[in-house]
């Protein structure tokens, strides 16, 4: 039975049928080889793989092989760990949710999310959601308009926007990923109030460590798309991209980068770096660059 897997508690995993006359979900295992599989990561196999299952002697659902993904969203689990996290895979578009307010979403963390996306070949918008208590200034929106993102807005309080989101997920696998406490199950539940995930209340996702989603599980909507609510996570350590390579994925950078006089041009300190002089000539946001320079020095020190 071809399945999509929509929820994995680590030891089991909720698989939905691809067939249209099944529409119940099913709890399944995984075979013993497969588990072995995943070494170097947290899951051989996570939400969004599509797999073929088989049922065993007792009856039992058991995942026997995973179809190749077609994206999938890494990251490491803690930022000394050599640990991968699969996020989810076979992503049509990653929907960073970020608040300007209780809490305030770092621009580091945004940019860390939006190169992952590029490494790994997502399309990514940033959603600005809770604009019932603080909007994005021009001063926000300038900087990604420079570097080529969209950015939509929302409230989950006064019902703004949101009808812009449900028309844009339709049909569609999308990801939420987003700080603790932005408003993501908020949002699911706002587009189809069918859905009915778990939201937390403000007092609870200011004490350290309370995630009010545990653990990444998909929606469908009544559209027939697929909705993906993650856990909100605080840091985002890139994996698998070498210090050198991550410009590629900063692409306004990466834009500039042709001109400047060297190849192995950093874009740090080295003379004739179009990439700098587009940064002093405001083509390129200085805030975007500061992200770089950061990551460029963090994820040197700690992710590797
Ligand atoms: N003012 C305001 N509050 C909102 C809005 N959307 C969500 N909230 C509140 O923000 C809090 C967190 O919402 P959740 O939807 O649980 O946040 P989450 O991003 O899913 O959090 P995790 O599951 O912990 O990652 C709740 O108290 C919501 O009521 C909004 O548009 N405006
Ligand atoms: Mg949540
Ligand atoms: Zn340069």
């Amino acid at each position: 039975m071809r399945a999509l897997v929509i929820k994995s508690t680590g030891s089991w995993y909720t698989v939905l049928p691809d067939a249209d006359s099944e529409k119940e979900s099913v709890q399944a295992r995984l075979r013993g080889s497969l588990r072995l599989s995943g070494a170097n990561s947290t899951a051989p196999v996570v939400v969004g793989d599509m797999v073929e299952c088989v049922q065993n002697t007792e009856g039992e659902w058991v995942i026997d092989s995973v179809e190749e993904r077609k994206n999938y969203l890494v990251r490491k689990s803690t930022n000394l760990s050599r640990q991968k996290h699969i996020i989810a895979s076979n992503i049509d578009t990653l929907y960073i949710v970020v608040t300007l307010a209780s809490p305030q979403t770092s621009l580091e963390f945004i940019d860390r999310v939006l190169a992952a996306a590029e490494a790994y070949s997502i399309e990514a918008k940033i959603v600005v959601n809770k604009i019932d208590i603080a909007e994005p200034n021009d001063y926000f929106r300038e900087i990604y308009r420079k570097a080529g993102y969209q950015i939509m807005e929302c409230s989950t309080v006064t019902g703004d926007g949101i009808a812009e989101l449900r028309e844009e997920v339709a049909r569609k696998c999308v990801l939420f990923s987003g700080n603790s406490g932005v408003g993501k199950s908020s949002i699911i539940n706002a587009i189809d109030s069918t859905i009915g995930a778990r939201t937390g209340e403000i007092s609870s996702y200011h004490q350290k460590g309370k995630h009010t989603t545990t653990f990444s599980e998909i929606f469908s909507f009544g559209s027939g798309g697929f909705l993906i609510d993650t856990p909100g996570i605080k840091g985002f350590g890139l994996v698998d991209i070498a210090k050198e390579e991550l410009y590629h994925y900063f692409r306004e950078i990466m834009k500039h980068s042709t001109h400047c006089s060297f190849h192995n041009c950093t874009h740090t300190h080295e003379p004739n770096c179009a990439v700098r002089d587009a940064v002093e000539s405001e083509i390129i946001a200085t805030e975007r660059y500061d992200s770089y320079c950061k990551m460029m020095i963090t994820d040197d020190e700690k992710y590797r």
